[in-house]
């Protein structure tokens, strides 16, 4: 989270989801890896670097033993350098980024964590105002409810970005905000592992943003977003209500937007009354006026049409805006809002489908086309519901081999069905995004 641009590529190119949940193995990035050690700073160079941040660090609040405790020994990891660097090979469809990140999977499993922690959310919504259904849907899209938190350690990650690369200066904010963490005994493993970029936790917020907004909320007197669940999902909600969150309202809802309608006005900035909207023509999807869903005339709002005006329109308030900032990509803060949506017992969302023959899949499916393609003898290495380059070229090989065009690796619902064993028997209603969703 709060990974910002540096991230945004590897958040739309890897799914599913996040940086941090993406294996670097599985990456498109991978296949810079050869090139590496070209990229990596001598190892002297290296240490030269750390000693010479000793006396910045020092300004930012971490003491010279602590400074020294903590990055003695420490190595670079070129690789990361490859990832701050990589360009995608493929542009994730919002459509897909959605399939992976809101499946029946991550419902049922929000679904336990609402009742498992029922207490606790209550509590946190008491405190900071933001409901239990966004929180756990943040916390399932960030980091599948704690199971997938990254596994590059983050202080070697931050010290070769703080000291190499295009953004030093952004990275060494971030590796003294880490050192001040561990220092402060917020966290106690110097070894803690995270995305490459430095995200980590349940919630995977970056140092600085670890140090700004996370709360002691199960009173133990550390912040811990690594191990304490209550901590990190007060968290979130810190965060979210200093973003401008605003308690008891609603994120937005799907709208139908008019023929003709000018999408010069569309945009998420492009803001305007909820009343102004509704003369433009804007309406609910079955043509009831807004202001007859409880929204306000008087309420700032934006339109937005992630996927073109073929595709779902959607009327967003503040609380929209509130996710966007903790992942400033459409898809991400869709992808919290329409899981929060059917954690609290709402309709599967968009109602409109996405403007595309080939819907995306579930990580259900992905881990049956995945075994599939092993059936078929691609190598593509254990099934993990990642798309990488392996199942890339697997499905490419398939493409060509049943004659589907174009032949561009693309996982889909088109090439699920076509190498399905038995053909007679449909899977499914392709515009459906996943099965097991209908509330
Ligand atoms: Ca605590």
């Amino acid at each position: 989270m709060i990974v910002r641009a540096v991230m945004l590529f590897a958040v739309l190119a890897i799914l599913p989801g996040l940086a941090a949940h993406a294996d670097p193995a599985s990456s498109p990035a991978r296949t810079g890896t050869a090139s590496a050690s070209t990229l990596a700073p001598a190892a002297p160079a290296f240490r030269a670097c750390l000693q010479s941040l000793s006396s910045p660090a020092r300004a930012a609040g971490v003491d010279g033993d602590s400074f020294r405790r903590f990055t003695d020994g420490l190595e670079p990891d070129p690789e990361v350098l490859v990832l701050l660097d990589a360009q995608p090979e493929f542009t994730t469809p919002v459509w897909d980024y959605l399939a992976a990140l809101v499946d029946a999977e991550r419902v049922a499993d929000g679904r336990a964590m609402l009742a498992e922690h029922a207490d606790l959310l209550a509590r946190i919504e008491a405190a900071h105002g933001v409901d239990a259904a966004t929180v756990v849907a943040v916390w399932g899209v960030e980091s599948d409810y704690g199971r997938i938190t990254g596994r590059r350690q983050v202080l070697r990650s931050l010290a070769t970005l703080a000291c190499d690369g295009r953004r030093q200066a952004f990275f060494r904010g971030e590796l003294f905000a880490f050192l001040r963490l561990l220092q402060d005994g917020d966290l106690t493993d110097p070894q803690l592992g995270g995305s490459w970029a430095g995200a980590f936790g349940q919630t995977q917020f970056m140092p600085s943003t670890y140090r700004r907004v996370a709360v002691d909320f199960d009173g133990d007197g550390r912040r811990d977003l690594v191990g304490s669940i209550a901590d990190a999902l007060a968290s979130t909600a810190n965060y979210l209500r200093q973003s401008g969150w605003r308690p008891g309202r609603s994120w937005g809802r799907e709208v139908r937007l008019p023929d003709g309608f000018n999408l010069g006005q569309a945009g998420r900035r492009n803001k305007a009354t909820v009343a102004t909207w509704s003369q433009r023509g804007v309406r609910l999807p079955d043509g009831a006026a807004l202001t007859g869903a409880g929204l306000d005339g008087a309420t700032r709002a934006a339109v937005i049409v992630p996927a073109g005006r073929d595709g779902p329109a959607f009327l967003v308030l503040a609380n929209y805006d509130a996710v966007f900032s903790y992942n400033a990509a459409e898809s991400y803060a869709l992808a919290i809002v329409f899981l929060a949506e059917q954690l609290r017992g709402g309709p599967v969302l968009p109602a409109r489908p996405w403007p595309t023959d080939d819907p995306g899949l579930s990580r259900q499916q992905r881990r049956q086309l995945q075994h599939h393609l092993l059936a078929l003898g691609h190598d593509i290495g254990e099934v993990d519901s990642l798309i990488g380059d392996r199942s890339r070229r697997a499905i490419v090989a398939e493409q060509q081999r049943l004659g589907i065009e174009p032949a561009d690796g693309r996982a889909g619902q088109r090439i699920l069905r076509a190498l399905q064993p038995d053909q007679t028997t449909p899977t499914r209603d392709a515009t459906v995004p996943d099965e097991g969703q209908q509330p």
